[in-house]
């Protein structure tokens, strides 16, 4: 496929059909090195007569041939190597290169695994250097100077220091043996059990793309975990796959359970404490690292939906995660625990009870354990307050987790750019030392001073050709990881950045794109969840609209639980008046959150009267409307500012956007037409001036259960 592809390449360019006419499934990614605009190679080709590498090692041999793989496509001729001359790349550290050792180059800002790129001259020649103290340092630097390229910067006087703000920044994959995952919405999951070790070379694609944004480390099972991966058989699959990822400075972990003694160890309790249990992990740890030298941990979930935990030996979940650390200190492996913890019991209010968990035992961790957060305090919501863990843990070394896979923003179909979201609730201030002390600030360990920091993304990766089930959702692949690097980088550099290394450079394909790309989440919001609204996706699918029905199997969590609407108004109250979730944050920051002009979170934490006036003039109803059909609205708008890049993107991609974009926009209308249907039912007030409702709000959906094909469902839900 692959081969027949590069064919099908040459022969178009020979036969000189525009480069856009030539089909693309998307496989590259952001690493496509397609060539310059003439005007570009003179200056390109002049900066890169040759590579200059120094001792071999398998990173930097990865490092070079990225660099070669790169050069080659963008500027049109084979890449040399050699030694230095005018337009010279050197690469390497101080101790794999000689001349680079030469230099004496300042690299402490570089730190571990960052770089610098400097125009300097070397040995006489004006030259390009890539250097780092480690050698993950200087792949890191050879991909970003290749972005250098692929956005078209200047190749001159080039003074660039760059080292990741946090220490682990990782993928975790709800990928199960079985090849299904949970909640991915690309295809089957990456890692073919059956056939491993035998290995993929798009386990190398993936290793290449994941290093391009920074990322070190990748959790390669659910954390709803089968333990059948501890087996011997599976750890030596687990090996193999770390010993493709070793050389692009990807660590491997795997997701635990607390009940692993039991469930593996043949003990009759996994109580933490129990000294039994305790050589258990130190047994199983020594397996682990005997398999895979360099393993990077664990990621558990417990005492949540079902998971066992140290709750239930009346343990906290300090000394749950104690147990494992110590077991894997030896091996400097880490722990991550996850901070997602609540009870089937809905007394107390849901959002409230991680903090309530977790507050209490700050400090009690060990030095190799992190407390892995959700952005918000719920799940993955299209818009959440930030949790009020962050900030509240400062003898914690806490750890954000977000989600990539959009399993609650329309899975591979809807497009949102998750750039907004993320730097949303990174520039968020928890006000925890005051201004300015930002849930970036908390997980980068400025705020607290931390030793071990991190950021993980739940994975949207997958078999399909283009990895992430649409091109628009490589995109949250690509900000997840460059802003794991540095969670103070803007959402919207990024998307010029990833659109110029996907879509090419041409000005107005990088205007609109980005434009799409940073008003589509929003949109997302308000044709589903708007002023705060949460949890109103539809059975456990969290799938389309279903205020009216319950979120995943639990009985107790129901939908109308989150948005409390009945014949006075709608919201949950979270201020004193009700589960107080408000007192919770530190005073500013609760004050804000509590301002009821504050519109993004109205509903999360007030139960607003039908008719009340908001800070927009308009009663709370007819703002209502004015959000869910502003959602709608924002789609069309998408619909036809990528319709106009038809000539200007290559028709494989544009037709599967334009078609994704089809579906997103009739349903946005059936979750503008469901919802407004069924709070009007409380609200019973008349739909303002100019907004016609429709007199079947359900038809899409029901024209798909009647077996309708897609088109003719489409049809009937994009009548209005
Ligand atoms: C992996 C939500 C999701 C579950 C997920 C869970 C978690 O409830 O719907 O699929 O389980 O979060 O983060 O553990």
């Amino acid at each position: 496929m692959r081969g027949f592809r590069k064919i099908f390449l040459v022969l178009a360019l020979l036969l000189a059909v525009p480069v856009t006419a030539v089909a693309d499934d998307g496989y590259d990614l952001w690493l496509r090195y397609k060539p310059v605009e003439a005007r570009w190679l003179g200056p390109y080709r002049a900066a890169n007569t040759v590579l200059v590498t120094g001792v071999a090692s398998p990173t930097l041999d990865a490092a070079r041939d990225e660099l070669a793989r790169g050069l080659a496509g963008l500027l049109g001729r084979p890449q040399k190597t050699g030694a230095v001359a005018d337009g010279a790349v050197l690469i390497g550290t101080p101790q794999s290169s000689p001349a680079i050792a030469a230099l004496k180059l300042d690299l402490k800002a570089a730190g571990d695994e960052g770089y610098v790129i400097r125009s300097m001259v070397v040995e006489g020649h004006k030259a390009t250097v890539i250097a780092g103290n480690s050698d993950a340092g200087v792949l890191h630097g050879a991909f970003a100077y290749l972005r250098l390229l692929q956005t078209r910067q200047p190749l001159t006087g080039l003074a660039v220091v760059e080292a990741p703000k946090t220490k682990l920044r990782l993928l975790d994959h709800w990928d199960n043996l079985d090849r299904t995952s949970e909640r991915g919405y690309a295809g089957l999951s990456l890692w073919n059990w059956s056939q491993l070790p035998a290995l993929d070379k798009r386990y190398t694609d993936y290793a290449r793309a994941n290093a391009s944004i920074g990322i070190n480390g990748t959790v390669l099972n659910n954390v709803n975990a089968d333990l059948r991966i501890y087996r011997p058989d599976y750890l030596a699959k687990v090996a193999a796959l770390a010993g493709v990822f070793r050389p692009y400075g990807i660590k491997v972990y795997l997701a635990m359970l607390s009940s692993a003694p039991i469930q593996i160890g043949g003990l009759k309790t996994a109580d933490p404490l129990d000294p039994g249990v305790i050589a258990w992990w130190k047994q199983e740890a020594d397996t682990i690292y005997k398999a895979i030298p360099d393993f990077g941990g664990f990621l558990v979930k417990a005492n949540s939906e079902g998971m066992p935990g140290p709750q239930d030996y009346g343990r906290t979940q300090a000394q749950g995660a104690n147990v494992m650390a110590r077991a894997l200190s030896p091996h400097h492996g880490v722990v991550i625990w996850r901070a997602f913890v609540y009870s089937p019991d809905n007394r107390e209010d849901r959002a409230k009870q991680a903090y309530k968990e977790f507050v209490p035992i700050d400090g009690k961790f060990d030095a190799n354990v992190l407390v892995q957060i959700k952005n918000g305090p719920l799940d993955f919501q299209p818009r959440e307050p930030f949790s009020p863990l962050f900030g509240a843990l400062p003898h914690t070394d806490a750890m954000m987790e977000f989600q990539i896979t959009k399993e609650y923003l329309g899975f591979a179909t809807h497009l949102a750019y998750l750039g907004p979201l993320y730097e949303e609730t990174l520039k968020s201030d928890t006000y925890a030392k005051g201004p300015g002390s930002t849930v970036a600030k908390v997980i980068d360990g400025e705020l607290f001073g931390n030793a071990l920091t991190g950021m993980a993304g739940v994975a949207n990766t997958g078999t399909d050709p283009n990895w992430s089930g649409s091109i628009f959702n490589q995109a949250n692949w690509y900000v997840f990881g460059r802003m794991a690097w540095n969670p103070e980088a803007s959402a919207r550099t990024i998307a010029e950045e990833w659109t110029k290394q996907t879509f090419g450079n041409d000005p107005k394909v990088v205007r609109t794109t980005v434009a799409m790309m940073m008003a589509s989440r929003q949109a997302v919001v308000d044709y589903m969840t708007p002023l705060g609204l949460n949890m109103i996706m539809g059975h456990g699918t969290h799938y389309g609209p279903a205020p009216w029905d319950n979120i995943g199997n639990r009985p107790d969590w129901k939908a109308p639980y989150y948005h409390h609407a009945d014949a006075a108004g709608l919201g949950f109250d979270r201020t004193a008046s009700g589960s107080d979730a408000l007192a919770q944050y530190f005073p500013p920051a609760a004050a804000k959150f509590a301002d009821k002009s504050n519109l993004d979170y109205l509903l999360w934490f007030h139960h607003v009267g039908w008719g009340e006036k908001l800070v927009t003039g308009r009663s709370l109803w007819d703002e209502l409307v004015v959000r869910y059909t502003g959602g709608v609205d924002a789609v069309k708008k998408m619909r036809r500012q990528w319709n106009g890049l038809k000539d200007k993107v290559d028709p494989e991609r544009f037709a599967l956007t334009a078609r994704y974009l089809a579906i997103q926009q009739a349903e946005a209308q059936w979750w503008r037409d469901a919802c407004l249907a069924y709070f009007q039912s409380f609200s019973k007030m008349p739909y303002p001036k100019g907004y016609k409702a429709p007199a079947h709000p359900l038809a899409y959906y029901e024209s798909l259960n009647a077996g309708k094909n897609l088109d003719a469902a489409l049809a009937s839900g994009l009548s209005n």
